[in-house]
Formats: structure tokens, C-alpha cells, sequence
């Protein structure tokens, strides 16, 4: 077992869970323009619009259970403590509800964001904008989670993770989406060998030395055996 392992994971993870993947054949964004609703300037034509997207999905997500593969991740992070950091794009929190700590470089549907002063606090199952920020008072509460155009979060913390790891895994992600899509250059630039675990192959798997394709719920339990 290498010492050092940092596991992307994205939206195939929870597929399974019941969560919908974003540009799968009836993905999220084949049902929602992303201009409509994950950019700063569409929260701020229509904010209603926005926090109706997200309040469905924040329904949704905590009505899904964890499925076979969060539990056997956080399996493997039980197993070895402080030597897998999983860096997920997901919003849910299946990781943590499987028993994992997880680095959500997206965000949380679990917490509100002051669009006036940054702060952030857990979020009400239904959130509107014009709810009042308990640090500033300000009614201008978004979720907090990243839109396109914004910086993902812990990018420094991760980084490190990825400069110092023996072993990289891409979970249930299409590698579409940067800065993530990039982590597998920079864990190759650390030494690093890569796997990548999904339902099909995509545009990065030559970038990958190992490909592991089926479902999550299933791929991903063998591989941490
Ligand atoms: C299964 C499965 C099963 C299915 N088992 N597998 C060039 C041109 C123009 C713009 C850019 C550019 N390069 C970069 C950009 C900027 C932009 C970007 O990447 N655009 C691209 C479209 C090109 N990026 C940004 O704006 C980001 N910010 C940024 O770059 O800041 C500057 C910066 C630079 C460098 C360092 C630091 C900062 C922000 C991106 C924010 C993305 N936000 C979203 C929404 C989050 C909130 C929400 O959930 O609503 O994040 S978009 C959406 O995509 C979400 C996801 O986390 C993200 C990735 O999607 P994911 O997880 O890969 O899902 P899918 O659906 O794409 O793929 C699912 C996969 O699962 C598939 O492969 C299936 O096969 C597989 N699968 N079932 C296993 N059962």
C-alpha cells in the first residue's frame, strides 16, 4: 500500500446514491443551461431561479444513502490514518455520511454562503436569498458552492497532497472540469502512479497508467481490497 494517496472523486461516485451525473445522457446539464444556473451572473439575474435549482438538489441529496463505493473508501482511510486525503467535486456529503473526511473543492449543498462578507454557516433545507446572514445581517445568502468563473476552494491544500503523493486515483469523473482535470498532470509531475476508476473510459485515461472501468459500486470496493 503506497504511502500517500489522494482520491478525486466526481459525480459518478454518487450515481448510484440516485444523484445525477452532469453531462451523462440526462445529466443535470442536459436538463439545466449552466449559464442559467452555475455562474455568479446568473444568481444575480435571477437569484429565485438559482436557489430553486439548488434547494431541489439539497432535497435530493439528503434523501440519497451512501452507496458500496464511499463505504469502501472510507474504509481505506480508517485503515490508514492521515494517508488518504479524498479531494471530491461533489457537493453532497455521502463521504462524510460513509464515515470519511473529504476536501469539497466545490462546495457543500450542506452550507449557505453571504454573497456581502463571505461568511458561511450550515444551510436551511430551503434557502431564499433575501435570508438574513447571521455575521453581517446582509440578505444576500447564495449556496455555498463553486460556480463556473469562481476559485474552488482548499486549492493550496490540495496541491500539497498532490506534489507529495505515491498514488493517484480519479473516481467517477469525466475530467472535464478545471482545475481538477488537471490533477493528474500534476500527480504524474510528483512521481505519482495514476488509476483511473469509471464507468467508461474518457478523455484522460492515456494520461492514466491503469484504467479500471464498470460501476463505482462495484470497481471500487475490488480496488481497495
Ligand atoms: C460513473 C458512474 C458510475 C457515471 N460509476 N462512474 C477553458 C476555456 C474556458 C473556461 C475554462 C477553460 N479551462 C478552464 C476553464 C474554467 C472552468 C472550466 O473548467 N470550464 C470547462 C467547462 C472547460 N473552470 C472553472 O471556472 C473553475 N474555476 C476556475 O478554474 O478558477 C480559476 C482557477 C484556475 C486554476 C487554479 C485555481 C483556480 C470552477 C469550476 C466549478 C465547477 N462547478 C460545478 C458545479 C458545482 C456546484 C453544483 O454541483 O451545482 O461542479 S460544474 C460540475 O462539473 C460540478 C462538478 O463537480 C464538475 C465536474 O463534473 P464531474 O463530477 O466530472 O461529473 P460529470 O457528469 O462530468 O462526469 C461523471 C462521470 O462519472 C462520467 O465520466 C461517467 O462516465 C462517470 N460515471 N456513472 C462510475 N455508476
Amino acid at each position: 500500500m503506497p504511502d500517500r494517496i489522494v482520491i478525486l472523486t466526481g459525480a459518478g461516485l454518487s450515481a448510484e446514491s440516485g444523484l445525477g451525473t452532469f453531462r451523462d445522457k440526462g445529466g443535470i446539464w442536459t436538463r439545466h443551461r449552466i449559464e442559467d444556473v452555475a455562474t455568479p451572473d446568473a444568481f444575480a439575474r435571477d437569484p429565485d431561479r438559482v436557489h430553486a435549482f439548488y434547494n431541489e438538489r439539497r432535497a435530493q441529496a439528503a434523501a440519497a444513502r451512501p452507496n458500496a463505493a464511499h463505504v469502501a473508501l472510507a474504509r481505506l482511510q480508517a485503515q490508514h490514518p492521515g494517508s488518504v486525503t479524498i479531494v471530491t467535486q461533489n457537493v453532497d456529503a455521502l463521504h462524510e455520511r460513509a464515515g470519511a473526511t473529504a476536501i469539497h473543492m466545490h462546495g457543500e449543498l450542506g452550507r449557505a454562503k453571504c454573497h456581502a462578507c463571505d461568511h458561511r454557516w450550515p444551510a436551511p433545507p430551503a434557502m431564499r436569498h433575501d435570508d438574513s446572514c447571521p455575521a453581517c445581517d446582509a440578505r444576500a445568502t447564495r449556496p455555498d458552492v463553486v460556480w463556473f468563473g469562481e476559485m474552488p476552494y482548499h486549492m493550496d491544500e490540495i496541491a500539497r497532497h498532490l506534489l507529495s503523493c505515491d498514488l493517484f486515483a480519479a473516481i467517477g469523473t469525466s475530467g472535464n472540469v478545471y482545475p481538477a482535470a488537471g490533477f493528474v498532470q500534476e500527480a504524474a509531475r510528483a512521481g505519482a502512479r495514476k488509476v483511473e476508476l469509471n464507468l467508461e473510459l474518457t478523455e484522460l485515461s492515456d494520461l492514466f497508467d491503469d484504467r479500471l472501468t464498470g460501476p463505482a459500486s462495484k470497481i471500487v470496493p475490488d480496488w481497495v481490497e
